[in-house]
């Protein structure tokens, strides 16, 4: 089962469909496949645009992130489908040229996350939400980005790690489809994702513990304590790639974190083009996402880079966090 075939067997489930959504995801399908011919041979760059910075097709050699967020945009700015995209790499939306037609969708990516593990040829990956436009027609304006995580009407990511995974939700369950570059296709390899209900790992930069509020010092303390009934010790795993550390969060369960902390309140992380979507696709996992107060798929944006503490992971894990920074444990 492609990716496409996919695409158009859920469409066929909607009979009042135009065609639209799956055209979206078509075209972000084949984003993916550029940026991930791009990303594997990252290794290479240096050498093939080593003598004036031009690779063996005569252009500039570009910065990964630069590329990615170019890719993602070109092959998304003429299908008539979007009225407006935001990236996590500029600071203003990003407008449809005046000469293609636009759509009632909205776009919001983020190209190239893990981009300080690029060089060390860690897992990085590329994030993508979508929301139906607010506005009536024309071009979309920046209310049309504004909107609440909960009105997603879908999210995914692509991972570029061992092999190139495309996961994302309409809302009808979790799916991954695995790469094959000897047919160019992606291939459905992980139908109807759902994470445990708790885990035994979990994930975090614990460089960052001094500044941390004690709410998260008591819990990670919590998580190292021996329990052999709640599987703790819990181990540690962070790869610092956010992509990458939640996607073995939904497969094997547990609990990603990135907590605010007394130099950085609100955290690191962007609600719009990190936490929103991978909120909405662990919620259709089964799984949650929370700012340790609320839930993050809630939280009314005020501003396209807006950052937000996270706490995203199997329910029970979540939840007993959520308990332990609201001090009630
Ligand atoms: P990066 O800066 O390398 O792009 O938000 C970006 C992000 O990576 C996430 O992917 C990752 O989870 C986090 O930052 C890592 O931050 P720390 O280095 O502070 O742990």
């Amino acid at each position: 089962m492609t990716l496409e075939r996919f695409i158009h067997e859920e469409e066929r489930m909607y009979p009042r469909a135009t065609g639209a959504f799956s055209g979206l995801l078509h075209d972000l399908s084949l984003a993916a496949k550029l940026v991930w011919r791009e990303v594997s041979k990252a290794g290479l760059v240096n050498i093939l645009g080593a003598t004036d910075r031009m690779n063996v097709s005569g252009d500039l050699v570009k910065k990964l992130d630069e590329f990615a967020d170019e890719t993602i945009y070109r092959a998304m700015d003429h299908g008539g489908h979007l009225c407006l995209m935001a990236s996590e790499e500029n600071e203003d939306v990003l407008h449809i040229p005046d000469n293609y037609p636009t759509g009632k969708y909205v776009l919001l990516y983020d190209p190239l996350d893990g981009s300080s593990n690029i060089d060390a040829n860690i897992t990085i990956g590329s994030i993508f939400s979508v929301f139906k436009r607010t506005t009536e027609s024309g071009k979309g304006t920046l209310a049309d980005c504004l909107q609440p995580g909960v009105r997603q009407v879908a999210a995914g990511y692509i991972i570029y790690g061992s092999s190139t995974i495309f996961v994302y939700t309409t809302g009808n369950g979790v799916h991954g489809f695995t790469y094959d570059p000897t047919v160019g296709e992606f291939l459905l390899s992980h139908e109807n994702i759902r994470i445990p209900k708790r885990g035994k790992i979990y994930s975090v930069n614990e460089g960052n513990y001094a500044n941390w509020g004690e709410g998260i010092k008591k819990y990670v303390g919590y998580l190292k304590e021996s329990d052999a009934s709640t599987g703790r010790p819990y181990s540690l795993r962070y790869i610092g790639t956010m992509v990458g550390d939640a996607h073995r969060t939904l497969l094997y369960g547990g609990i990603f974190m990135y907590p605010g902390d007394r130099k950085n309140p609100e955290g690191k992380l962007r609600l719009m083009y990190e936490c929103n979507p991978l909120s909405f696709i662990f919620e259709h996992a089964g799984g949650r996402g929370s700012n340790g107060k609320q839930r993050i798929l809630e939280i009314q944006p005020k501003s396209l880079h807006e950052r937000t503490p996270l706490f995203l992971g199997s329910e029970e894990d979540v939840k007993i966090c959520e308990e332990f920074l609201q001090g009630n444990r």
